[in-house]
């Protein structure tokens, strides 16, 4: 009777925690350097004092300048530099010298270098161009592309030597003493659109899991790099948990969760961040659910044409939730009114300089303060 109780009570268990949900404290990757596991520590610490502010291409490039050691347009009107760094590492696949956006490869290694030493997290996305056209990450024109990198697809040996050309990077981001700098990737993101090759129209829920689970295991297995913190993002257009977590990989393959969402001029503030506000309700209680981060991977409003956006807008749609990080997009240096950060003289630096001071918006010098994962 007694091991019939105790057989009932652990079928109970396993089914009110399905297999995929089963929670593991540290990183996806069993694998996972020590320092890796630490950084997951230290962000899971954060979480619980504020929302790290994060910029795309912070350091590479600003308005008005270009590589110089140490800029940021974030420290020129702050004072101080973001607490998250998101960098792109299109093109890498091709062992191009720069990536999609011109920024040197090599360059990017050494900042990653001088984050990691004063204490600031580094995120990676990549808009790997599509092997099976040779177009771009938005080239459409084909559904059969992520079923072509699969195992036995036309484009998987090819693929395999786009993923040995990134692990090449991943892996060649070192400390002094020559420890792999720990790094969160977020590869397929927005895939709930379909703009990218990987997106929902052209790929089944099967084959974007497979996808991410080779990808994953190629990564960690095969190459041996045991320093990623993995990061699940979709776009905004997400109606409820399961329409979010449909083309989840599962617990063993993710450490965040997050989404992408933009300011649409014709949209207007309260739209925005109201629709933030829901999206973050349904992103958080799945991380949650999995035991994992949570965060809003890319937002902005290109030009910020609004003098308070940061602390009006911004805030208000992410102020009553649990997140990890916000990352804006980049102030670009080769598309006219392409920026998503202030910089000195922009009509919302006043209100920005509010914005970092709010107690719970996380910047380098409150991580340096907590001694994040150091
Ligand atoms: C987009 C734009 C593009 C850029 C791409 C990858 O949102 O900023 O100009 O090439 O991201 O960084």
């Amino acid at each position: 009777m007694k091991r019939i109780i105790m057989l009932t009570a652990a079928v109970m268990l396993l089914t009110a925690c399905p297999s995929e949900q089963v929670m593991r404290p540290g990183p996806a990757d069993p694998a996972a350097t020590s320092e890796t596991v630490k950084m997951l520590d230290g962000l899971k610490a954060a979480t619980e004092r504020g929302i790290m502010f994060g910029h795309q291409d912070d350091l590479s490039y600003g308005i008005g300048w270009i590589y110089p050691d140490g800029e940021s347009d974030v420290k020129r009107v702050s004072g101080d530099y973001p607490a998250v760094y998101g960098m792109d590492l299109g093109d890498i696949e091709h062992r191009a010298p720069v990536n999609l956006d011109s920024v040197p490869f090599d360059h990017m290694k050494t900042f990653v270098g001088e984050i990691w030493s004063r204490g600031g997290v580094i995120t990676f996305s990549w808009h790997v161009d599509n092997p099976l056209t040779n177009g771009d990450a938005w080239d459409i024109t084909s559904d059969r592309v992520v079923a072509s990198v699969l195992p036995g697809g036309e484009s998987h040996e090819k693929f395999k030597v786009w993923l040995d050309n990134l692990a090449e990077f991943l892996g060649s981001l070192r400390d002094e003493s020559g420890l792999a700098i720990p790094v969160i990737f977020r590869p397929w993101h927005e895939h709930t659109g379909s703009w990218f090759w990987w997106g929902q129209k052209l790929c089944t829920d099967e084959e974007f899991v497979s996808l991410w689970r080779f990808t994953f295991d190629y990564l960690c297995g095969e190459k041996n790099l045991n320093n990623l913190l993995f990061a699940y993002s979709s776009s905004g257009d997400i109606a409820n948990k399961e329409q979010y977590l449909r083309r989840y990989p599962g617990d063993g393959y993710v450490d965040l969760m997050g989404f992408d969402y933009y300011q649409m001029p014709q949209a207007g503030n309260q739209s925005f961040v109201r629709e933030v506000d829901r999206v973050l309700g349904i992103v958080t209680a799945a991380a949650a659910d999995h035991g994992k981060l949570a965060a809003l991977t890319e937002a902005g409003y290109e030009g910020i044409p609004d003098s308070t956006w940061w602390t009006g807008t911004l805030w208000p749609a992410v102020k009553n939730h649990k997140i990890s990080y916000l990352l804006v997009w980049r102030n670009a240096h080769n598309k006219p009114g392409h920026f998503y950060a202030p910089w000195p003289g922009h009509l919302s630096e006043k209100d920005f300089i509010d914005f970092h001071n709010l107690p719970e918006t996380l910047f380098q010098n409150d991580l340096t303060e907590m001694g994040l994962y150091k």
